[in-house]
Order: structure tokens, then sequence, then C-alpha cells
């Protein structure tokens, strides 16, 4: 058990009680002998799970999922000029079969365009075959050279759920971009992770792409963390790989793209914008456990209690709940602890005299608020009580967000944000110059124009260097 080893670090220490709890709650193992590569365990897993069952289900509505190849032939990979210069520095190649060198030397991939686009090229035929939206969650590789942290900058990225989409004009992929922001944004309200889209700068663009729509959420110690991006690829890929369509008059027209990417970043937001000093809270329509009962069976009416208990269960579990009952031979106050660190948003304790009451005490993770609630209506309860949680746990990710969300109108004040771990919006004329100025002297990044967020207020106005008129641009400093 991992947590026996003292308390948790306050969580406004953030780094250090990120890198605790992962360990303590078993959420991943850092201790595997590569740099960059970590272990989920079970809980770990179990999390995933959950969050990526629901990201699938989203996907499902309108996309169909498919599996690639994870080796990518050096010619195909070497095709899209902008592409490589963007990835060149972080591939991985396969160079060996056994000891013989190999002709064809195979990326491994960091993302998938190039193993895909060459069978997009044989699938497209007729404008009957599209549009075509395909997606895949898999492991890629990126041999980055920032810090590597786990769940947040990985050279394994074991969860890159990445979707491909093919049109049949600019417009109508520009419409799949809308459509995927639209998902992304109904995913992270369901894990309530307020998030802020914007418009990338050019020069921070996905290689190979016409615009890269960015989705970016605070973190506590106010970094930012790219937590998806959508790419509007234009015809750059198609026209590489010859993805043509037959139209309705029989003419030959190019294809366009778009691609999308989301990875296990959304499990480390899901542990860092909510977690708190006594370990996880998941919302409840993620949670692994969206209930533990804990039965409190000191004395005689051991079984009684246990009947009860696993009634209970049964009669949540029948209603659709994922609950566990946790009968290990533990103190209770050694199953409350376990399960608080692990982040089951509802407790319910159940001994002898709740049991001839005809009730369980149920404790919410968020507020540790107690209340009783009648066996006879559990259900019903607990589905009131679930809600309220969820409520509160999105109320709290909000505050957070806008009162860590300013506007700055000089560079004087766009520092002072930033140094005291905030996230600011300001006036940038679009011009590279200011950008470089703003981003050197703040020691920041531009995140993006055409700042979408229901938590502050965007208008037009005077770029703060120049003065010349400005759009509303993020700016953050950035995991
Ligand atoms: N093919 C497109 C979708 C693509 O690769 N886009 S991307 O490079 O922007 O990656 C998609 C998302 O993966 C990013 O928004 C970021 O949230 C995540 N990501 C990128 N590199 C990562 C890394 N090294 N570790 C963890 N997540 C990463
Ligand atoms: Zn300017």
């Amino acid at each position: 058990m991992n947590e026996d080893a003292g308390t948790l670090p306050k969580k406004q220490d953030f780094s250090e009680w990120f890198n605790e709890i992962l360990w303590r709650a078993e959420i991943m193992d850092v201790r595997y002998p590569v740099k960059g590569l970590y272990v989920w365990y079970p809980y770990g897993f179990a999390v995933r799970k959950f969050v990526y069952n629901h990201l699938r289900e989203l996907l499902d509505r309108d996309h169909k999922e498919t599996l690639f190849p994870l080796l990518i032939p050096e010619q195909e990979f070497m095709k899209e000029a902008e592409h490589i210069k963007g990835f060149e520095n972080e591939v991985y190649w396969v160079t060996h079969g056994g000891t013989t060198p190999l002709e064809v030397k195979l990326a491994l991939r960091p993302t998938s365009e190039t193993a895909i686009y060459p069978m997009f090229a044989l699938w497209v035929r007729s404008h009957a075959d599209l549009p075509i939206k395909i997606y895949q969650v898999v492991n890629t590789f990126r041999y980055e050279t920032k810090q590597t942290r786990p769940l947040i900058r990985l050279r394994e990225i074991t969860s890159f759920m990445e979707s491909h989409p093919v049109h049949a004009t600019w417009d109508e992929a520009e419409t799949q971009v809308e459509s995927e922001i639209t998902l992304t944004r109904e995913f992270y309200r369901s894990l309530c992770i307020p998030i802020i889209i914007s418009k990338r700068p050019d020069w921070d663009k996905f290689p190979g792409a016409d615009y890269t729509i960015a989705v970016d959420t605070i973190m506590p110690n106010g970094k930012t963390l790219q937590i998806g991006t959508v790419h509007h690829l234009g015809d750059h890929f198609s026209r590489t790989f010859s993805i043509k369509y037959e139209d309705k008059n029989g003419e030959q027209k190019i294809a366009y793209q778009t691609c999308y990417g989301i990875s296990e970043r959304c499990i480390a937001a899901l542990i860092s914008v909510h977690g708190d000093d006594k370990g996880l809270i998941l919302p409840p329509a993620v949670a692994t456990f969206q209930a533990v009962i804990v039965p409190i069976t000191i004395g005689k009416r051991h079984v009684d209690v246990i009947i009860a208990a696993e009634k209970l269960k049964a009669d949540l579990e029948k209603a659709g709940f994922r609950v566990m009952l946790d009968t290990r031979d533990l103190r209770p106050g050694a199953k409350y602890y376990w399960w608080e660190l692990r982040g089951v948003p509802l407790r319910l304790e159940l001994g002898p005299r709740d049991l001839d009451a005809g009730k369980t005490m149920a404790v919410c993770r968020t507020t540790g608020e107690k209340t009783a609630i009648s066996l006879a209506s559990a259900v019903q309860e607990v589905t009131k009580v679930l809600e309220d949680i969820t409520m509160q746990i999105r109320l709290k990710a909000d505050e957070h967000t806008i009162s860590h969300l300013c506007t700055a109108d000089s560079m004087e004040s766009l520092n002072s944000i930033l140094n005291e771990g905030k996230v600011a919006v300001i006036h940038w004329c679009r011009n590279q110059a200011c950008g470089t100025i703003i981003e050197e002297s703040a020691n920041s990044s531009l995140l993006g124009t055409e700042v979408r967020s229901e938590y502050i207020h965007t208008t037009d106005g005077p770029c703060i260097i120049c003065n010349k008129p400005g759009k509303a641009t993020l700016v953050g400093r950035t995991y």
C-alpha cells in the first residue's frame, strides 16, 4: 500500500502534490527505467478506462474506431515537408530487425498522419466515399526534449486519441473542426474541467496544418496545459499523399482533411484540477466507483450489516451506479482514508444502528458533509447527492479558472498577472515581431487569438506593444 508513507503534501505545493498523488493513489508508477515512460497501476488504468469509455462514446456518435500500424516507412514519413520539419527531432527510428539492418528505416509513429493517409489514397475514390471520419486510441512516441512528466509530457504517449476525417471541401473540413470542438466541450464538461479555446499563432500550429485550434486548461499553479488540439489540414497532406475523389460531374478533386488529438493529459487535468489535500476527487460521470459502501461491523451484527450492504450495492448497481462494497479486514477509518485518496465521490457508511433506523450515512468527498439516506429510497437519494457533488466539483473548478484569468493592458500588468500565477488576455496585433517581444519579455507563450471562453469577456483593442488594432489573445506560462 503506497499511501503508508506519511501525509500527502498540500495541494498548494502543486508539483510535489501531483507526483505524490500519482503513486499514493496508485495512478502511475514512475520507476520504469526508461526516461519519459511510465506504468499505469491498475487503479490508474481504471480511472483511464472510464474517461476513455466516455470519450469513445462521444466519438462513436459520428466517427468510426479503427487501428493502424505503429511503424511508418521512412519514405512515407518524409513526404510532407512541414510535417517532417516539425517532427524530425522527435522521432524514434527502428533500424534493425534482429541483427539485420532494415532496408527501409521505420519510424515509431509520433502521430499517425503518414501512416493513415497513404491508405486514404486507396480508400477514397468517389464523392460517395466522403466524408470519412475515423479515429484510433493508440500509443505514440515522441522524443521530447523538454522536461518529461507522467501524464503530461511523455515519450511514449499511451492514450493518444487521434481522429482523422476526410472531406470534399475546405468548408466542410472547417465545419468538422467546429464539430470536434463541440465534442471536446462536451467531453470536458463531463469531466468538470474548465477549458479555454483559442487559435494558436501561426508559428505554433501543427506541422502541416492550415490552422490549429487548441484547448487549454489552467492548472492549480496557474500554468496552462494544452489538453487537446483540432487542426484544419487544408489540402497539404491530401496533395502530398494524393487523396483525390471523382466529384458528381466526373472531375478529379483533391480532398480536404482535419485531425484532432487528445492524450492522457486529460487525466492529468482531471487529477490536478479537482484533487485536494486528501487526494483525488473524481466527478461522478467518470468515477471508477461512484459510491463506496463501508460496512461498520464491529460487534455481533456482522452478518446483518453485510447482508444489508450487499442489498444496497445490488439496488444501486441495478440503477446503473458503479459501487464498491469494501469488506476488507481493515478499520473503517483506514477504508475512509483509502477511498478519499482515490477520489470516490460518495461514501455510504452502514452500521448496526443505521440498519435499525433503515438508513445509511452518506458522506460527500467534496465537502465532507454527512447526510442520512433512507435505504428504501437509496437510488433516488444517491442520484440527487451525486448530482449535487457534480455541481460542487464544477463550481469549484470554474471559480478557480475565473479567479486565475485576467485582462492586461500593458506589459507591466501582464508580467504581474503571470507572476501571481495567473493567465492573461491581452490585445495583440498578430504581428510576429510584437508577439516575440511579449513572449520573451514576459517569459510566456502567446497561446492564441479568437479566444472562446465563458470565463472571460473579450473585446478588440490596441496591441500592448505597438498600439495598432489588436485582437484578444490568451497569454500564459505553459507546461
Ligand atoms: N495528429 C494531431 C492530432 C496531433 O498530433 N496533434 S498534437 O501534436 O497537438 O497532439 C495532440 C494532443 O496530444 C496535444 O494537444 C496534447 O494535449 C497531447 N500531447 C502532445 N504531446 C504530448 C506528450 N509528449 N505527452 C502527452 N501528451 C501530449
Ligand atoms: Zn503589435
